[in-house]
């Protein structure tokens, strides 16, 4: 089957997986949808941190350690900024700030955002394309006991420690998927839902009308990557989400988030118990380790994905 290598991806998550997925197959032969609901404009700049995990990610130039920003990075305009009383919760490091300020300046001179990531992503010469879920603003806001709170103030700001009671997409209603994304979707010979969180990274993209509709009716198999081992998030809030939104925190939990939109599911080793009960509701089910330890595991991760929608 011809056609692109589709994945939804969030950051971490989804940046290590196509990392692995790009030792497996041509970069050229990949596309991700990012998720843009996570951008937040600081100190006038806009930051879209999940498209440049991704970009980081795939250019190997990511903090090896935090997974977001930059390798060998320094932080001496962001102890300048806090002279003018600027906030400084959000960390922008120096060599992180070179492409806040041309995504900036690209969308202030009226380019698009798909526009401006396409020559980020050639700039780095990064091969994969990398597509913002919407060009239009559309911003996740976390439902909390603490009232409602804009994505980064309660990721970043309050560090996930509020309880999620639900979650909003704002600007999704008046949204469109960026150009080219329905025609990916419908030409792909796969389509992969990386192992983000459901809630916050994948919802997101789900949100923009026509998203939700070309992945139903895509002609390729669909599947996703569960972010769960031993039914745990291996980092981040994806548990509380989960239970939050009223999903169980299990395989059947992410299996029902994308509930008509998946042919298969990929799980981890350990909860291979959860196998036969997803095959008896339909599902494909993968078994294999998913734990992205090294590029190596990544890449792994990745064959499997492809064998089951093979
Ligand atoms: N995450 C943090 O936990 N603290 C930060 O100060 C922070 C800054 C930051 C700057 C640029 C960027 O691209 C990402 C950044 N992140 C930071 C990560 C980011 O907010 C989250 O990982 C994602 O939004 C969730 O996918």
């Amino acid at each position: 089957m011809s056609g692109p290598i589709v994945v939804l991806s969030g950051g971490v998550g989804g940046a290590q997986f196509v990392r692995g997925l790009i030792e497996v197959v041509p970069r050229e032969d990949v596309v991700v949808i990012g998720n843009t609901g996570d951008d937040v404009e600081v100190w006038g700049l806009r930051v879209s941190p999940d498209l440049d995990t991704v970009l980081y990610t795939l250019a190997d130039a990511i903090h090896s350690e935090q997974k977001w920003g930059r390798a060998d990075e320094t932080f001496h305009c962001l102890a300048e900024v806090t002279r003018y009383g600027l906030p400084d919760w959000f960390r922008l490091g120096d060599k992180d700030l070179a492409v806040h300020l041309f995504r900036t300046a690209g969308l202030r001179a009226g380019r698009t955002l798909s526009e401006v990531t396409k020559d980020i992503s050639k700039a780095w010469q990064l091969r994969v394309r990398l597509v913002p879920m919407s060009d239009q603003p559309v911003r996740t806001h976390v439902l909390t006991d603490s009232g409602e709170l804009p994505f980064q103030e309660y990721f970043v700001h309050r560090r996930a420690q509020d309880r999620v009671r639900g979650v909003r997409f704002e600007g999704a209603a008046r949204s469109r998927p960026a150009p080219g994304i329905l025609q990916c979707l419908a030409d792909a010979r796969a389509i992969i839902i990386a192992p983000s969180n459901p809630v916050l990274s994948v919802q997101p993209i789900l949100s923009v009308p026509g998203i939700s509709a070309a992945l139903r009716e895509a002609r390729s198999k669909r599947v996703a990557v569960s972010p769960l081992i031993r039914s745990r998030a291996v980092k981040g809030p994806t548990a509380s989400c989960l239970e939050g939104l009223g999903f169980e925190v299990s395989n059947r939990g992410i299996a029902a988030v994308y509930s008509g939109l998946i042919d298969g599911l990929i799980i981890d080793a350990s909860d291979e118990g959860d196998a036969p009960g997803l095959r008896d509701a339909g599902l494909r089910v993968g078994v294999t380790p998913t734990l992205m330890k090294d590029l190596g595991c990544a890449a792994r991760l990745a064959e499997a994905a492809l064998r089951l929608v093979a």
